[in-house]
């Protein structure tokens, strides 16, 4: 089954994309597919330009999520999990051929610390990847780490631990530039779990004066993404807790800083979508860490839980770029961020790429003119009207057709069952295996 020629990938192929199982799987399901796009283009305006905007729409896996995640209550493996750095790029490898809207993959460093930079970089050429946003980690303590991050790393009040957590992000953006990314994404678990355990003020000046270092230290290029949370793993204050705080730091930094939007990092019921459009307009949004969630952080499917909200708030994003005349692929950073305590990891992966290539497309068919004209005219109820109209088209049609157009299966889920790719990963690589990662 192993196909020399693609290092272990079990969908065979070869290097130039050509892969006899995706076209075997796609005229098995040809038919189908062709009645149905037929018949809902019927009713859809610039359908052609449409599906050239999936085609080139491409989303980040984070290489933290590709094997079982887990809570403090158990973890329980699935098997098959990348054992390094190269099985997590041929599984990328794999998700990305199977739907060709997976073409990146952003690494976490030290849990994903290249061996040889320039080895990596060519065998994820040869998967047709790109690296995104590298990640740093101040949020653990390293074996052999000379001070803890305990109480924080860069609000810390020991300056010499702030040194040490800004030395570690300095090492985290060269080894992306061996890599070839552009971008810096620091999430700080920093802040407190006690009223009176800390001196708000100081540890935002800390992090400010720390952040401005590790800032001095980007490459002209490149941006630095700060991502915000309201809590975990502190209880009582996160010192970026929220969009106002993240925009803060921004602002003060410079015009390398945005924001970056994880959808779980919100208190209940807080109106991201609002918050994209603002954040947009202010041009200091970086991109995105999708997921979904009932409660908490809670690193779910995309899409699972409130479908809804994740297309309010890629109307908001398409209204916000087109207005800032954005390309939609390119200006923004399209990344996942899950856990899978229950699910096959790649499985979820697949299932959160086509949610959000779904809420995109909805959100493309949108009429701009009468819904600008039905906001302007405070006629509420056609407002809505307007907004559900495209909502409730159903788009998995289109979002298929540029899979097909782009080489990829017209079905991957069903692909990846149909081959039984997770058996084969446990075969080769063993059950017991446990990726780096959360
Ligand atoms: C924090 C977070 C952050 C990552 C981590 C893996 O909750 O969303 O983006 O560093 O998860
Ligand atoms: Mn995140």
């Amino acid at each position: 089954m192993q196909n020399k020629q693609l290092g272990g990938n079990p969908l065979g192929g070869t290097p130039l994309g050509g892969n006899p199982q995706i076209d075997t799987h796609n005229e098995s399901n040809y038919a189908k597919h062709q009645r149905n796009f037929d018949f809902v283009i019927a009713e859809i305006a610039d359908v052609q330009a449409i599906i050239q905007k999936l085609v080139a729409f491409q989303i980040a896996i984070p290489s933290w999520a590709l094997g079982t995640g887990g809570t403090r209550f158990g973890r329980f493996s699935g098997g098959g999990e990348p054992r390094n750095l190269e099985e997590k790029i041929e599984d990328v490898g794999l998700l990305h051929a199977l739907n060709q809207s997976s073409g990146a993959i952003s690494l976490h460093i030290p849990w994903d610390i290249p061996k040889n930079s320039q080895a990596i970089r060519e065998l994820a050429a040869q998967h047709h990847l790109k690296f995104d946003a590298v990640n740093s980690n101040t949020f653990q303590d390293q074996a052999g780490q000379a001070l803890s991050y305990k109480f924080g790393s860069l609000q810390h009040t020991n300056k010499e631990v702030r040194k040490q957590a800004i030395t570690h992000n300095i090492e985290v953006i060269k080894h992306g530039i061996a890599l070839g990314s552009e971008s810096l994404t620091v999430w700080l678990s920093d802040g407190s779990c006690f009223p009176g355990q800390l001196n708000f003020r100081k540890a935002f000046q800390n992090t400010l004066e720390s952040l401005q270092e590790i800032y001095a230290a980007l490459p002209e290029t490149w941006k630095m993404f700060i991502e915000y949370k309201a809590f975990e793993p502190n209880f009582y204050s996160m010192t970026v807790g929220d969009w106002g705080q993240s925009l803060l730091y921004a602002k003060k930094l410079g015009e390398k800083a945005l924001t970056l939007v994880d959808l779980g990092h919100h208190l209940p019921n807080a109106n991201i979508e609002q918050i994209v459009a603002l954040l947009l307009m202010e041009g200091k949004l970086a991109g995105f860490h999708f997921n979904d969630s009932k409660y908490g952080d809670d690193d779910l499917t995309v899409g699972s839980i409130n479908p809804y909200q994740l297309f309010l708030i890629f109307n908001e994003l398409v209204e916000g770029m087109d207005a800032r005349g954005m390309n939609h692929a390119k200006d923004l950073g399209w990344m996942i961020d899950a856990s899978h305590n229950v699910k096959d990891p790649l499985e979820d992966l697949l299932q959160s790429v086509e949610a959000i290539m779904q809420a995109y497309t909805k959100s493309l068919l949108i009429d701009r003119n009468a819904l600008e004209n039905a906001q302007n005219e405070n006629d509420v109820v056609q407002c809505q009207e307007i907004l559900q109209a495209a909502y409730q088209t159903d788009v998995r049609v289109l979002v298929a057709e540029a899979r097909l157009r782009s080489g990829a299966a017209l079905d991957p889920l069903g692909l990846y069952r149909e081959r039984k790719i997770r058996q084969q990963l446990i075969a080769k690589r063993g059950q017991k295996t446990v990726a780096t990662g959360l």
